[in-house]
């Protein structure tokens, strides 16, 4: 049994998607990060940098292991499961660079973009959510690119497309259409359709306060919040 440190969120998506995938058994263990959780001396012994997602893996034929970081999470599963990560060298250095462009770029830029978003203009400055939009923009561009020869990241369905997927999930709240990246929406509506990943997703949206779990029921493979948001005027 795996126990996965938890609170719906892009980043813990990527661990519960991978872990119905190789369908392996799981069970969560909710850290209410509204609530500061995270940062509390037991969950620290497991995740160092107080963030989730966080595993402690039960099954290992010794001593109980405990992984945080979703990429290391990522890595760990599919060596475990034997699923999502090529053998060969070429394909597994290509699965590998694009979890480490989700991991390293899309993530923290997207994330950022979400931020300042949400903050006070007049407390940064309007150059800020603009510099980190522009470069979440560019990044998309880049996945649109790398689609447009393949349905896969790497033509074939892999832990790229996990980690990546996650984040393009909240893709309006890092203020970018779809429509201007149609490979990445033909990709996106394709994974948001396969069964493991809609069970990965919604893993508990119960945990999520219910007035602010508006954005997260909605369709995983469609952009339907911002049509929903334009006539019903809920804000983000
Ligand atoms: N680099 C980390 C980032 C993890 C992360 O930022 N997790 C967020 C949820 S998506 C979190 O724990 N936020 C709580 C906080 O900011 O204190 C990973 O990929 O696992």
């Amino acid at each position: 049994m795996i126990d996965v440190y938890y609170f719906p969120s892009p980043n813990t998506w990527k661990v519960t998607i991978m872990l119905e995938e190789c369908a392996l058994p799981y069970r969560i263990i909710p850290i209410d990060t509204l609530q500061g959780e995270q940062r509390s001396p037991e969950f620290r012994r497991i995740s160092p940098n107080a963030r989730v997602p966080a595993i402690v893996d039960h099954d290992t034929g010794a001593a109980p292991l405990s992984v945080f970081e979703s990429g290391a999470i990522l890595v760990y599963l599919a060596e475990k499961s034997g699923q999502l990560l090529p053998k060969g060298a070429a394909q597994r250095a290509h699965t590998l660079e694009w979890l480490f462009w989700q991991v390293g770029g899309l993530g923290p830029m997207a994330g950022q973009t979400h931020y300042f978003r949400r903050s006070a203009p007049e407390a940064f400055g309007i150059g800020t959510l603009a510099r980190f939009a522009k470069e979440t923009r560019r990044l998309y561009g880049v996945l649109d690119a790398q689609l447009a020869a393949a349905d896969f990241i790497t033509g074939e369905y892999s832990i790229a497309d996990i980690a990546c997927w996650s984040w393009v999930w909240f893709h309006e709240l890092h203020l970018q259409d779809l429509a201007e990246f149609p490979n990445v929406g033909r990709w996106f509506a394709a994974l948001g359709a396969r069964p493991a990943v809609l069970a990965g997703r919604r893993v508990g949206l119960e945990l999520v306060p219910e007035e602010q779990r508006g954005i997260l029921e909605r369709s995983d493979s469609t952009s339907g919040y911002v049509r929903q948001r334009a006539t019903s005027g809920t804000p983000v």
